[in-house]
């Protein structure tokens, strides 16, 4: 026969069409006309589609699962000692097959342990690693197998082994190990290598179920989950404060427990390093008093959970002596732009001192009325009387204050013009100028009307 160009439907891709049929001689030659699919009635010598053989598809479908691991819904992702961890792996069928027999292997990582008895269904492989398998005669997958388009669950429980270091990030990665179509055939997954090692995985993202493992993407058979060990409680962090005492009598009520930074747990008081004799009972409400100058260190414990040890922060109480007050003899303030000035302890006083807050200031006028810590306008060149005082024993240094308006005044000029209005009097000159007149020099006039 004449060679005929064979007719090709265009097919998906992953679909291979095979030629069933026969000439009228039969023979084994790609050269039959095919114009229509299942035609039986044409004439192949008229050019019509010959009635001997027609097409059919022969369609390879795929088989592709992939999983995801995740902690379950509402598990913390910060683990202490002894906890029970769970985990979720979902399994979805990416593929066109019913899955069915999907074994699934867990690689625990050191510090995670298995306990049989709460994860019914799984049991230890050969390698040591916790396994189980989904399928539709143990109830773990529908009688339909898994579905194309479809997930099915898994859960896996495990303890947190005790002693181990706090921040510790403990990641555990599940794969699907093996699995068969609904028939009980092993099937070859199309983008991922299914097995039970834990070492030859490309693994690039977290819950990523896209990759395609065949070209070095991350394979999306296998998918880690992560915790990290935390004993939960905080002492909080090292923290320095002062108080300041001017007489024996005084007392500073401070809060040790609201003082430290770092989001200190409540836990009982912890012990008194220096023996300052203080009374801790209420560590919100410490009285502070009678104490020689000099840094005192308070330490704050609470205890650890699960075999966690212990966790201490240090509250260093510095003790400031504000007997001896020196104040500045003469001091000078300028108003700010609202023509107003606050005067603080650092301004007045003689060196530094971590006691401004202990300390008030008191600006007393001419007539002995008490200012406050605040002058304005009202008292601009004057020269008044300041004290500071420590109000929790009647001491107090004291000295001059003159009260001052150094700012240059704002001048607004009129845009660029030959005529200036004034509204003020401005006294006028008339008459006859001769040569012998004084000169008015302009320059030192700010206004004139001639
Ligand atoms: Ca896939
Ligand atoms: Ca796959
Ligand atoms: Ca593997
Ligand atoms: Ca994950």
């Amino acid at each position: 026969m004449s060679s005929t160009p064979l007719r090709l439907a265009v097919l998906p891709i992953k679909t291979v069409i095979a030629l069933v049929g026969s000439r009228l001689e039969p023979d084994t030659t790609n050269d039959d006309v095919v114009l229509e699919d299942n035609e039986v009635n044409g004439d192949g010598l008229g050019r019509e589609d010959e009635d001997d053989h027609d097409v059919a598809e022969v369609i390879t479908r795929v088989f592709d699962l992939a999983l995801r691991k995740t902690l379950e819904l509402g598990q913390l992702s910060s683990v202490s000692l002894n906890d029970t961890v769970t985990f979720v792996i979902e399994v979805f069928n990416q593929g066109m097959i019913a899955a069915d027999n999907i074994q699934l292997t867990d690689y625990l990582p050191n510090g995670l342990l298995f306990v049989a008895p709460i994860n019914p269904g799984w049991t230890i492989d050969a390698l040591g690693n916790p396994t189980t398998t989904l399928n539709v005669a143990n109830g773990a997958l529908p009688s339909t197998g898994l579905l194309p388009g479809h997930s099915v669950f898994a859960e896996i429980h495990v303890v947190v082994a005790p002693g181990l270091q706090e921040g510790l990030s403990l990641v555990n990665f599940a794969e699907i190990s093996a699995a068969t179509d609904t028939n009980g055939q092993p099937k070859q997954d199309i983008d991922s290598t299914p097995d039970n090692n834990e070492n030859n995985d490309t693994f690039i993202h977290d819950n990523d179920i896209n990759g395609n493992g065949s070209i070095g993407e991350d394979e999306d058979d296998h998918d880690p989950a992560e915790v990290e060990v935390n004993c939960y409680l905080s002492a909080g962090d090292d923290t320095h404060i002062s108080a300041c005492l001017g007489c024996a009598e005084a007392v500073v009520i401070v809060d040790f427990f609201g003082s430290l930074s770092g989001n200190p747990l409540p836990a009982a008081p912890g012990p008194n390093l220096d023996n300052s004799g203080l009374n801790l009972s209420n560590p919100g409400a410490v009285p502070v008093t009678d104490l020689a100058p000099g840094v005192y260190e308070f330490a704050y414990t609470i205890p650890g959970l699960n075999g966690c040890g212990n966790r201490t922060a240090i509250l260093e109480l510095e003790v400031v002596s504000i007997e001896n007050l020196v104040c500045n003899d003469d001091i000078n303030i300028s108003l700010g732009d609202n023509c107003e000035a606050e005067v603080s302890v650092d301004n007045l006083l003689e060196g530094d001192l971590p006691c401004y807050n202990a300390l008030e200031v008191h600006i007393y006028t001419a007539n002995g009325f008490d200012l406050g810590n605040t002058v304005n306008g009202a008292f601009i060149g004057q020269t008044l009387t300041f004290r500071v005082e420590d109000p929790l024993c009647d001491n107090h240094c004291w000295g001059t204050i003159t009260i001052e308006d150094k700012k240059k005044p704002v001048i607004t000029c009129p845009d660029d013009t030959d005529q200036a209005m004034v509204n003020e009097q401005v006294q006028t000159i008339s008459g006859t100028r001769s040569t012998t007149d004084p000169v008015l020099d302009l320059d030192d006039t700010s206004a004139s009307s001639i």
